[in-house]
């Protein structure tokens, strides 16, 4: 059985193997694609490291990207328990996201209602290069769009949806101080404002590569575009922002500089060398101040979350300003960088520069001051579309020399050390950053992405963990039909050799993801809604306010619910063709008791209410009859009793709308 499975992982590792880098492999062994020693590879004292006692807390959230999934999901590390899932760019039935009436405007986009996308990359905050636990971010990949969590309530507050672009995947990177959220296209198009009916084959003078800097609100973490920069018609892959030293630059992978529109497989592999793109912000600020911007026509959607009423407002904006780096081309600077790369690092001191070329057999390391002097000394090797590029040799440091296959991304360690997934070799190689040596190497289960290192892309990596996330993982689970789970893996990374000692499946396909000490999140949880606060129009203070209310053929339910009943619980006179809105306040005022409230036939889904909070379900009754509703999260040990019904009858009936709890009639009804 075993033996059957690995058989098949082989296959089809030497598929990804020739189908993709044939060119590389030739020389090389492909047996490394299938670790050997299953049985040892993990030692004796693995669960001891990983045991957190029941009742104990974790020491790190780790948050993960969902790829595909549109969600976001939280482990605690080091034990892979699975927290939460937050919905992002996706439904969620469970929380209600997407399906409450306040929910639906932050999944709106100039496309209309998008309630999926998929999710990359996250990125959380940082204060002076070190991570604060106060948000984290997220990119929308399909309809570019960037999302900010809240990490007091570990919910999606903001959405902003991003000009000029297509398949948003360099994104969201952030500045030292969270200044800026960058926001790389992977698609090059034609730009919003100008003609896209276009041939294909015109992507040569059509089509342009857009880069968006994304403001943060230092206080409140609201989200605009401050700017966007035009850039050749490339694909950005990745991004990273530079730190300490070489704050006030962003640095950016670029394939496909062969600008290709078919079949990129081949034609986008021809270059011996694309490019990480150095992009100078503190320069783009100066211009913008300086008046050097174009305000273009657009059309986006802003989408933000109201604390106070509880509701999600979308707004469009209609203009974006536009800065070209080829008028200004002391904006950005091309470095070359061998074969396609992909992950795009900065290490901890802000000098060095990783560049994982996909298809390459070494991975460069570009020094920061070298690159500065560079520019200064002008020593360059041509342009490429008006922009200037750096002598490869003027930037490097150092190559790393036969680190594995398909390098793809690096994160580092508090002590000068730096970790890069191999893809195709399927291993996480360790290597020091300041003499380029390999220090060890460790198979993965299989086809490792991203890496993360807690703290690993800041200026201070907390170290001690390392996960691995892998896109196949084949034997490694009881098999689950045609799809079998994605992986995390941890690493014990705090001695000389890294050290496996946990695998645990994850949702959906994690590509990025970060981790941080749980303590700078735990101590700002928000536990309620204070229902003093709640600015909800639709609130209702107290069971004593709770009424149903006639507005021509709309039928809004004023209703509270507390353990263990709802107010009002029955409620008579709806008829056909009503739209009725149940606006659900929960005066519940303790921690985790949210309430819930479901109706038979509602297309949407249930409401989760959290205490102090009103949320709407929006209902269309489809036929003549008794509908019971009833309480979805179990509160109490009274939860069964809590429910009710409502009448309908037919369109032309003469029943009156009333609305009762315990025979009592409940608030008044009002029709308008
Ligand atoms: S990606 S596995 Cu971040 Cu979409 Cu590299
Ligand atoms: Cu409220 Cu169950």
């Amino acid at each position: 059985m075993k033996n059957r499975f690995l058989n098949t992982s082989a296959a089809l590792c030497s598929g990804i193997l020739l189908v993709s880098v044939a060119i590389v492999l030739s020389v090389l062994s492909i047996s490394s694609c299938k670790p050997k020693n299953l049985g040892s590879a993990v030692s004796g004292d693995a669960a001891s490291k990983t045991y957190v006692a029941p009742g104990h807390y974790d020491e790190f959230y780790n948050f993960v990207s969902g790829g595909f999934s549109g969600q976001m999901s939280v482990y605690g590390l080091p034990s892979g328990r699975l927290l939460r899932v937050i919905p992002v760019f996706s439904l969620d039935p469970e929380k209600s996201w997407g399906y409450s009436e306040e929910t639906k405007p932050m999944l709106n986009t100039s496309h209309g209602f998008v309630p999926w996308d998929d999710l990359h990359h996250v990125e959380l905050s940082q204060t002076n290069g070190e991570v604060d636990g106060r948000w984290i971010f997220a990119n929308a990949n399909n309809t570019p769009r960037v999302a900010r969590v809240d990490l007091t309530t570990f919910r999606t507050v903001e959405v902003i949806e991003l000009p000029n672009s297509a398949g948003n995947h360099s994104s969201p990177f952030i500045t030292e101080n969270t200044e800026y959220v960058v926001a790389g296209t992977r698609f090059s198009v034609p730009p919003d404002n100008e003609n896209g009916d276009v041939p294909i084959n015109t992507y040569k003078e059509n089509f342009k590569g857009y880069i968006s800097f994304i403001a943060v609100d230092k206080e409140t973490g609201h989200m605009s575009i401050a700017f966007q920069l035009r850039c050749p018609g490339v694909n950005f892959d990745l991004s990273h922002a530079g730190k300490g030293p070489s704050n006030g630059w962003f640095f950016f992978s670029c394939y496909n500089t062969e600008q290709a529109n078919t079949l990129l497989e081949v034609n986008a592999s021809q270059r011996d060398k694309d490019f990480i793109m150095a992009v100078n912000w503190k320069k783009a600020e100066e211009y913008v101040k300086a008046g050097k911007g174009k305000t273009i026509p657009v059309s986006y959607a802003h989408n933000v979350w109201n604390e106070k009423t509880h509701t999600g407002v979308s707004e469009t904006i209609k203009e974006v300003l536009v800065l070209d780096t080829k008028e200004l081309n002391d904006i950005c600077y091309m470095i070359p960088c061998p074969k396609s790369p992909h992950g795009c690092d900065v290490d901890p001191t802000g000098e060095y520069i990783v560049g994982s070329g996909k298809l390459a057999a070494l991975i460069p390391v570009f020094s920061f001051t070298k690159l500065q002097d560079a520019i200064a000394k002008k020593d360059f090797d041509g342009e490429y579309q008006g922009i200037n590029v750096v002598k490869y040799e003027s930037a490097l440091y150092g190559e790393v020399q036969k680190p594995g296959l398909g390098p793809l991304h690096t994160e580092f360690d508090a002590n000068g050390n730096a970790y890069t997934s191999m893809f195709v070799s399927s291993e996480v190689v360790k290597w020091n950053i300041k003499d380029l040596k390999v220090l060890d190497r460790v198979p993965t289960y299989y086809s490792v992405g991203h890496l993360m290192v807690p703290g690993g892309d800041s200026r201070k990596p907390f170290g001690k963990y390392l996960v691995a996330y892998d896109k196949i993982t084949k034997d490694r689970y009881l098999p689950t039909g045609p799809e079998l789970a994605q992986a995390a893996q941890l690493y014990d990374i705090s001695g000389d050799k890294m050290e496996l000692i946990l695998d645990y499946p994850t949702i959906g396909e994690p590509h990025y993801a970060q981790a941080v000490p749980a303590d700078l999140i735990t101590k700002n949880q928000l536990k309620i809604f204070k229902l003093e606060d709640n600015g909800h129009p639709y609130f209702t203070n107290g069971e004593k306010e709770s009424k149903v209310v006639r507005e021509g053929n709309k039928v809004h339910v004023y209703m509270t619910t507390i353990r263990s009943h709802f107010a009002p619980d029955n409620i008579e006179g709806i008829k056909m063709g009503d739209e009725v809105y149940f606006h659900v306040t929960n005066l519940e005022q303790d921690w985790d008791v949210p309430h819930g409230f479901a109706i038979k036939g509602a297309v949407n889904a249930e409401l989760l209410i959290m205490p102090g909070e009103t949320t709407t379900l929006k209902w269309t009754p489809d036929r003549v009859g008794m509908f019971p509703f009833y309480c979805t999260d179990f509160c109490s040990a009274l939860h069964q009793e809590m429910q009710g019904y409502i009448r309908v009858s037919p369109a032309n009936s003469n029943v009156a709308l009333t609305s009762s709890l315990g025979g009592q009639t409940s608030g008044k009804t009002e029709v308008n």
